[in-house]
């Protein structure tokens, strides 16, 4: 009798260990403690949209399958540890994104990239669901109240929600593993040139936007692989402006700002320096990660611009990531690039960048 009663107590005991133990890490939790270590050991990430999917003077073909082209590659001998991307077009159902770029070639690449040991980030620039426009058509003030529970266009709305939902969850590896992503809807909302952007509509309809897409796709949906990144543009950003359609920590894993130079190097230092600092605060009082989400300099006109400029502006921030913009193909966009390659001015300077022990490349 006192041997079952051992028994009896020994199997509950073993019960309650194995039963109470934490459960599995989601692959957004796994992501996450990737970029908190990686911040911890003081690394910072290079990231560069597009990067598999064309250059300055080539682009992928339609049955390209190996993904390894890449100016950031042909330039220092490394690919971008951060691949960026974008799904807009995803909920026209088209195949190609608004960059021509195949859906099944980004999510290919994606996987290729995650399993060289890459971060893959995502940006949405989706058309106007009310206008029939594109992102920037902001002839109507209306677009964000029409989509929200309610309005005229939510339930078709809810329906761009959805393929974009499918094709981030389609994102895995050949046994079925979801890739992460850091996933960057709504962004460079403080400005006003896309149909979500702050004078298109009220504080509270944004935060609403960011709501119903994170319930939609986390708590209806079920996935689990998306690390959710706010970023507000650099213009302007001070600590109201950064926080006043902040939609909550409940929603946001990581904070960061868009930044682009458009005048010379030291207004681009200035201004990266004032979003940094910004960004810093908030994200350490909020205990979230901070990355430059989106930064560049169109057609890199300084020759030393990555050690002199771009590094310099943010080397001593505990940032994940700093993206650099696409490097456009078409024949009327040769000028807009924001990597090197192999045979540009700064491509030199651009090695030795790369060469920094402190940043992340593959
Ligand atoms: C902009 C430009 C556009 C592009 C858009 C979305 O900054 O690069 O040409 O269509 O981003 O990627």
């Amino acid at each position: 009798m006192l041997k079952f009663r051992y028994i009896a107590i020994m199997a509950t005991a073993i019960c309650l260990v194995s039963c109470s133990s934490p459960q599995e890490p989601t692959p957004a939790d796994s992501l996450k403690q990737q970029l908190t270590s990686y911040v911890e050991q003081g690394h910072i990430m290079f990231g560069h949209q597009d990067d598999y999917m064309y250059g300055h003077s080539w682009k992928l073909e339609d049955g390209d399958t190996d993904y390894t082209s890449s100016d950031v590659q042909a330039t220092c001998g490394k690919y971008p540890a951060v691949y960026g991307m974008d799904l807009g077009g995803i909920e026209m159902d088209w195949e190609a994104n608004l960059d021509r770029n195949l859906f099944k070639h980004m999510r290919a690449a994606a996987v290729a990239h995650y399993e060289r040991g890459g971060v893959i980030t995502f940006s949405w620039h989706p058309r106007n669901p009310l206008t029939g426009g594109d992102a920037w058509d902001v002839t109507s003030d209306q677009v964000v109240a029409s989509i929200l529970p309610g309005g005229e266009r939510h339930e078709h709305f809810v329906t761009w929600l959805s393929k974009a939902a499918d094709f981030l969850e389609s994102i895995k590896t050949a046994d079925g593993t979801p890739v992460p992503v850091i996933w960057r809807p709504w962004h460079e909302h403080t400005g006003s040139w896309f149909w979500w952007g702050q004078k298109l509509c009220t504080t509270e309809q944004y935060k609403a936007l960011w709501q119903l897409t994170y319930d939609y796709m986390v708590n209806q949906r079920g996935l689990t692989n998306l690390v959710w990144a706010y970023s507000p543009g650099a213009g302007g950003l001070d600590a109201e402006l950064f926080a006043e359609r902040y939609p909550g920590d409940e929603i946001v894993d990581m904070v960061g700002f868009d930044c682009y130079q458009y005048g010379d190097n030291a207004s681009y230092m200035r201004e990266m320096k004032n979003a940094l600092e910004v960004t810093k605060i908030f994200a350490e009082e909020h205990g979230k990660l901070m990355a430059v989400t989106e930064t560049g300099y169109e057609g890199i006109k300084d020759e030393n611009w990555w050690t002199e400029v771009f590094h310099q502006s943010f080397k001593d921030y505990p940032v994940s990531y700093v993206l650099v913009w696409r490097n456009a193909c078409d024949a009327d966009m040769q000028h807009h690039f924001y990597a090197p390659y192999p045979e540009h001015t700064s491509a030199a300077d651009f090695k030795a960048f790369s060469d920094f022990p402190a940043i992340k490349f593959l």
